[in-house]
């Protein structure tokens, strides 16, 4: 049997697996633009409307504003990668993609790769007790995750958002925004036959074994493209361990849904590599926005300001309240007091077991990068969760599934911002995760105990990811920091359209909740202040 080490050095990747659920100098210490050397002057532009971020509340955003005629400037710190004609690198070879300005890779395991520093579409937030993944690019999240599309059980969905019309959310925001992102279902016939869902057939059929229940997960991945990656009719990515830092082909990302309809109508200005460090509000309801231009290698080459009679901020729930929380410390901004709680890592704990079905056939050398199935307990009184079942690309017969955990929250964080260090605190530890932590050897045990196995001592230490996150959400929750659509309390013309709106857990992935929620609030605030 291999140890922990043997098992990475025998990789022939050595990376990767991660997705689904799913600090920089982003994060760090603000640099004055203007202390770099050869910045001599500020550049002072007026726009209309002004979104910051580029992922699914951005984008929807941008959509319903441009469609309307509204011209908007959507300003992301990250590349354009479409326009660049950069390629995004596989895992197993992390090139320039594979991590936001950093010179090793921030994969959630075996990171022995160095990299040149470079403006990566994935990033790595670190806290004490939690490191939290993120996307950066046009099209954020939508450009490094597992595209996993899944709707929220309608009951959780009420019981998160009491006061919304959950009927009018089941037959208009989700359809919606499940048509708008593409989302698809795999053939099962296809998921049978392909050698790349080994994995998924083997922890379907153990899942049954001990007594679960699985369903199949619809995904932004197109999988009439990916059945022609299997018959090698098209280049593939999907197949050839693409995903985490980035797809060239096949996934649905924003980039290619909601932005590219918003730049089809002539109105949507797109600014990458503008680092927003904060706003103030102006007099007369405006706002000023503080952006350093950076380079690829991340240096401030260009200071603005732009001013903007309204904005939207989308920069991703630890991105909008990083931007609120400066400008509160260096703007003296108004500051509703609810802004920073309810903060919640969605219940993401990812475990995994070893030996699967070690001694007749493992788990598959080849898998593919999307996933398919989950584990659904989420109706059990003692041990709510749902499961999804995750591969592990490693191109070796690894016998060794990886599970992202997606549970209740029992407790909330909260996001505070530290002044002197510049830089966003986040309190959180293993209190949060503990009831996590039950629920994960619950399963493992249930599982084990009918396949054989054991706990994936070699992807975890102790078996257990309990500090793994690609769900941040809350902090500026929806009817609470804001009003029931998005306007930030205390303040004219300012929004928030991102995860943050939802108060730290919806009990699925949840890209699909925010395009929704994003949806809804835009239609009211298009309706009464844009007129
Ligand atoms: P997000 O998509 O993060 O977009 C925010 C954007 O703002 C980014 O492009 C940032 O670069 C940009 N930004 C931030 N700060 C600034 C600034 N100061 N100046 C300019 N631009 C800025 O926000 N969810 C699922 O539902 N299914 C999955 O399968 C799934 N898998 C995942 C796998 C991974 C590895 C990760 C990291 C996440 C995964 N997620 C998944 C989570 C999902 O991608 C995430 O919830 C959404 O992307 C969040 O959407 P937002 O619109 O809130």
């Amino acid at each position: 049997m291999m140890n922990r080490k043997e098992f990475i050095q025998n990789s022939s990747l050595g990376v990767t697996a991660f997705f689904f659920l799913g600090s920089g100098n982003l994060f760090g210490k603000a640099q004055n633009p203007l202390e770099h050397q050869s910045i001599k002057s500020t550049e002072i532009i007026n726009k209309e409307v002004v979104i910051i971020g580029s992922g699914y509340g951005g984008s929807v955003a941008a959509l319903r504003l441009t469609e309307r005629n509204i011209p908007v400037t959507l300003l992301e710190i990250g590349l354009d990668w479409g326009k660049s004609g950069k390629r995004f690198s596989a895992m197993s070879k992390p090139g320039h993609s594979a991590a936001w300005l950093k010179t090793k890779s921030i994969a959630p395991f075996f990171n022995l790769f160095s990299l040149e520093k470079y403006t990566g579409a994935l990033d790595r937030l670190d806290f004490e007790h939690i490191k939290i993944w993120v996307g950066r690019g046009v099209g954020g999240g939508s450009l490094v995750n597992g595209g996993m599309a899944v709707t929220p059980k309608k009951e959780y969905f009420k019981e998160i958002f009491p006061f919304l019309d959950t009927e009018k959310f089941y037959t208009i925001y989700f359809p919606l925004a499940n048509k708008e992102l593409k989302t698809n279902v795999a053939s099962e016939e296809f998921l049978q036959d392909c050698d790349f869902y080994k994995f998924n057939r083997v922890g379907e059929e153990e899942a049954h074994k001990a007594g679960f229940k699985t369903v199949r997960v619809p995904n932004v991945y197109d999988f009439d493209y990916m059945e022609k990656e299997y018959k090698n009719e098209v280049p593939r990515s999907a197949l050839a361990g693409e995903v985490i830092y980035g797809n060239n082909y096949g996934k649905n990302s924003l980039d290619k849904t909601y932005l590219k309809k918003a730049s089809s109508t002539g109105k949507l200005e797109i600014l990458e590599l503008h680092q927003v460090n904060h706003f103030s509000q102006n007099p007369d309801q405006s706002y000023s926005i503080d952006i350093s231009v950076i380079n690829t290698k991340g240096e401030a080459i260009q200071h603005k300001i732009i001013n903007t009679k309204k904005l939207i901020l989308a920069a991703g729930t630890m991105g909008s309240l990083d931007l609120l929380l400066k400008s509160k410390a260096v703007n003296q901004l108004h500051m509703d007091e609810n802004i920073g709680k309810e903060w919640g890592n969605n219940g993401n704990f990812m475990t995994g077991r070893n030996w699967v079905k070690a001694f007749s056939g493992g788990t598959g050398f080849q898998q593919s990068t999307i996933p398919v199935g989950g584990i659904d307990y989420w109706e059990d009184k003692k041990h709510p969760f749902f499961v999804e079942i995750a591969p592990l690309p490693m191109g070796m017969n690894v016998a060794t599934s990886l599970y992202l955990m997606v549970n209740k929250l029992k407790k909330f964080g909260e996001v505070s911002y530290n002044p002197k260090e510049q830089k966003l605190n986040l309190r959180w530890d293993q209190s949060h995760t503990a009831h996590m932590k039950d629920n994960a050897k619950y399963f493992l045990r249930k599982m084990n105990k009918t396949n054989g196995g054991t706990r994936a001592h070699l992807l975890f230490h102790n078996g257990f990811g309990a500090d793994i996150c690609y769900h941040p959400l809350g902090g500026v929750v929806l009817g609470k920091a804001t009003d029931q659509f998005g306007r930030l309390n205390g303040h004219q013309n300012l929004y928030v359209i991102d995860g943050s709106l939802i108060p730290g857990t919806i009990g699925v992935n949840p890209f699909v909740t925010i395009t929704a929620i994003a949806e809804y609030c835009m239609e009211e605030i298009i309706k009464k202040d844009f007129v």
